[in-house]
């Protein structure tokens, strides 16, 4: 089988971010820094907007938002390196290692299908149509640990607005980049590639569910799907897809990569429901990674008051 069983991982040890970052990563983070105290822009700056997206590179203008978990973080160190992303490799640590292939400049995002405004949006253009916001969340894996992460960024229901969905707009499909060479893992067949996503559009809509371009006040590292990446935070992780491209609004609900892999382990909506196990697995607990009790998983993640409306009437066993 194809994501792998919960396993007991070691708390993590704490180490200086100079050891973890590459050397070359962490000077242009350092320079990024210095020259980003001048602009008024959300964002990336000028002199850097036609190179690499460099992560540790600071977001301007960053909003708190009340939507944020109180929860202790886990550390930078924990969110970059205990990773899935499968296009740069299947274990843990795999993506921080191979996060040098992924360039994200140039990147394009096609958003387009049902909608009255279809648009390619260069990235530096579509991470200023909202402003940015710190959202604290906590995520659940389904493979049963979760992590509290500080992700930056806006409100899908911003760029769905700007697209004006018609009528026939009932879901919305997410495609990352097809490119072995800067993915490599889709040189191997673990997952149909590209790796797809989708969403109803209320859910789409909610408040909770963001597109994060950074994380901990800087630009994303490519391992936790920069230059952008869908959140959800009461779904379980892997519908929060990758390094996009493409955001088509279409009529049916549309296929997704874990559902077409193994239909009987993984639905379309997949909400965090500690009721319904995986058939291989209990989804009653998690383990926070860094912490060394186990958890009581939370209906919804916790974030039941703030979405429970949206499956009202639905057969959550059904529906899973
Ligand atoms: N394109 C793509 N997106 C992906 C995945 C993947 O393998 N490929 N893994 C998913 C899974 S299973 C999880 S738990 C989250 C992990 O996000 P993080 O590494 O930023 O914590 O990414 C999701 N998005
Ligand atoms: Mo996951």
């Amino acid at each position: 089988m194809l994501i792998k069983k919960p396993e007991d991982i070691k708390p993590s040890e704490i180490t200086p971010r100079e050891l973890y970052m590459n050397r070359r990563q962490f000077i242009l983070a350092a320079s990024a820094t210095a020259l980003s105290a001048a602009t008024v822009l959300n964002g990336i700056d000028s002199p850097f907007s036609s190179s690499p997206a460099i992560a540790g590179q600071k977001l301007n203008n960053v909003r708190k938002s009340s939507f944020s978990a109180t929860e202790k973080q886990n550390s930078f160190k924990d969110i970059t390196n205990y990773n899935n992303f499968y296009e740069l490799g299947t274990d843990k640590t795999d993506p921080a290692e191979n996060a040098k292939y992924l360039t994200t400049r140039p990147w394009t995002v096609s958003v387009e299908g049902e909608v009255k405004k279809a648009k390619t949006y260069d990235i530096d253009d579509l991470i200023k149509i909202a402003p940015l916001e710190e959202r604290i969340y906590r995520m659940r894996c389904v493979e049963a640990w979760s992590m509290v992460i500080p992700w930056v960024g806006f409100p899908l229901s911003s760029l769905v607005k700007l697209a004006e969905p018609t009528g026939d707009a009932k879901f919305i499909h997410f495609v990352t980049l097809q490119d072995p060479k800067r993915l490599p893992g889709q040189k191997y067949a673990v997952l149909d590639w590209p790796y797809v996503e989708g969403l109803r559009m209320d859910e789409a809509m909610h408040p909770l569910t963001i597109l994060s371009v950074g994380l901990y006040g800087e630009v994303l590292p490519a391992q936790n799907g920069a230059p952008i990446r869908l959140v959800v935070p009461w779904k379980y992780g892997f519908k929060g897809i990758k390094s996009i491209v493409r955001i088509r609004f279409v009529e049916k609900q549309p296929p997704t990569s874990w559902n077409i892999s193994a239909p009987q382990e993984y639905g379309f909506y997949s909400n965090v429901n500690p009721e319904v196990d995986h058939p291989r697995w209990s989804q009653a607990t998690e383990r926070r990674i860094g912490e060394f009790f186990r958890r009581k998983t939370l209906m919804f993640n916790g974030y039941g008051e703030q979405v429970a409306d949206l499956y009202r009437g639905m057969d959550l066993k059904k529906y899973y």
